[in-house]
């Protein structure tokens, strides 16, 4: 049996949970509402926001008291998933119209948060120590050296800036930002003009979006890019010798500000390479998308069925593959560059077979690809260290364990194999 003080209190908890009908003296208990998500509660602001976000990179989360006096935050929580809340510790403050920022790195103590962010966009929330949300930000996609926050301090307007303020007021004007740039074509020859297209946000005026470009460090030129289909554009000309071709975006508000595309431009630049080497003589030679338990990738000191790709030599002297790019994207041959520091794992053999692993995991090592190969199909390539396509395959859904490979060795008919030959010749 209940005790009656029991059930009073199972009555206020129903009573507080539920929506509560009188319908002709008789008291009805409606369904009970979903219990308020973070998604959904209110935010009940107390003078304290998320005021800037950063999310390439090192990422971070400023937080910006707006009130007259000194705020204690100790105990409070900020979070991007409310299974894993992180707890300011205790002497947390924010001074008076001053900023305080949190590290999202993992680490979980002091001024570093206990999760990281994605530059895809998520929410942030920031709630009291008695668990009231005091406010939330859904931030979208960002780039490197951008931010997304709060213009002025505090207020209710949101965007995306080019340049990131750190500890330091957001203004009241966001920095123009350059959130993606195109190339046409992706992989240049001799004598081709190549158009650079960029898209921007920016809340003032633009006086101005250059592209600056050199060619075999020589020093840079500035072309105006021009506003064609909401794209800013500009045409960098042709060359007539092999080498390489630097390029970054400048885009310049009214008031003066600046981003660039790099962010760290120019000391980090884009690039594309004009090359006439004749293309190295290997195949994607066998590979397998759907590796439930053939064979295992020990690279990391336990087994994982990882996918893999088999190449094989089929010239007369040995290639370093350092440099040159694997995908599973054709449409972007840059997908992941071998590294070019470890020449004793990539260099390959004439006649010999080396196996990379498309584990999604380049940590392992120098033959571990940042992608992995879809069993239900797509395509896997091999492309010189300039982006011209050496070999690429473009394959179905895929049988578990069993590997699709050339027959014979860097021969054009493909077929399935129920006995898989990683590293091997194919039989
Ligand atoms: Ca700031
Ligand atoms: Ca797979
Ligand atoms: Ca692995
Ligand atoms: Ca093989």
């Amino acid at each position: 049996m209940f005790s009656s003080d029991t059930v009073t209190f199972m009555m206020n908890r129903l009573l507080q949970g539920c929506c509560v009908l009188v319908c002709g003296g008789i008291l009805f208990l409606a369904s009970c509402a979903p219990p308020e998500d973070e998604d959904t509660a209110p935010v009940i602001p107390e003078g304290v926001q998320i005021n800037e976000i950063y999310a390439a990179g090192e990422d971070w989360v400023e937080l910006y008291n707006s009130l007259e006096t000194s705020k204690d935050i100790g105990g409070y929580f900020i979070y991007d998933n409310a299974a894993s809340k992180y707890k300011l510790p205790v002497g947390t403050s924010i001074p008076a119209k001053g900023f305080l920022v949190f590290v999202c790195n993992d680490l979980g103590t002091g001024l570093n948060t206990n999760f990281k962010l994605t530059s895809e966009g998520e929410t942030v929330y920031l709630e009291n120590a008695s668990g009231t949300l005091i406010d939330r930000i859904e931030y979208p996609a960002i780039g490197a050296g951008q931010s997304y926050g709060r213009f002025p301090d505090g207020t209710d307007n949101l965007a995306i800036s080019g340049s990131q303020t750190r500890g330091a007021t957001n203004g009241g004007n966001q920095t123009p930002a350059i959130v993606s740039t195109t190339r046409e074509p992706l992989v240049p020859g001799l004598n081709q003009t190549v158009t650079i297209k960029a898209s921007l946000v920016s809340a003032q005026q633009l006086t101005g979006v250059n592209l600056y470009f050199r060619f075999n460090n020589g020093s840079f030129s500035t072309l105006r890019m021009t506003l064609q289909n909401q794209q800013y554009t500009a045409t960098l000309p042709a060359q007539t010798t092999t080498g390489t071709v630097e390029y970054y975006l400048e885009a310049i508000g009214a008031n003066g500000t600046k981003s660039y595309e790099p962010a760290s431009a120019p000391n980090k630049v884009l690039s594309y390479l004009l090359n006439t080497d004749p293309l190295p003589n290997l195949f994607i030679n066998e590979f397998m998308a759907y590796n439930l338990s053939c064979c295992p990738d020990r690279d990391s000191g336990t087994d994982e069925f990882d996918d893999w790709i088999e190449i094989y030599n089929a010239g007369s002297v040995a290639i370093n593959l350092g440099g040159m790019y694997l995908s599973d994207n054709k449409a972007n041959p840059f997908n992941h560059r071998l590294p070019t520091d470890d020449p004793a794992s990539t260099t390959l053999g004439p006649g010999e077979f080396l196996i990379v692993w498309a584990d999604n995991s380049p940590e392992q090592g120098p033959l571990h690809l940042d992608f992995a190969l879809s069993n239900a199909g797509e395509a896997v390539g091999l492309y010189y260290i300039d982006g011209r396509k050496i070999d690429e395959y473009t394959f179905g859904a895929q049988s578990a364990n069993v590997s699709w490979g050339r027959t014979t060795n860097g021969a054009s008919t493909w077929k399935a194999f129920s006995t898989p030959t990683p590293a091997a010749s194919n039989q």
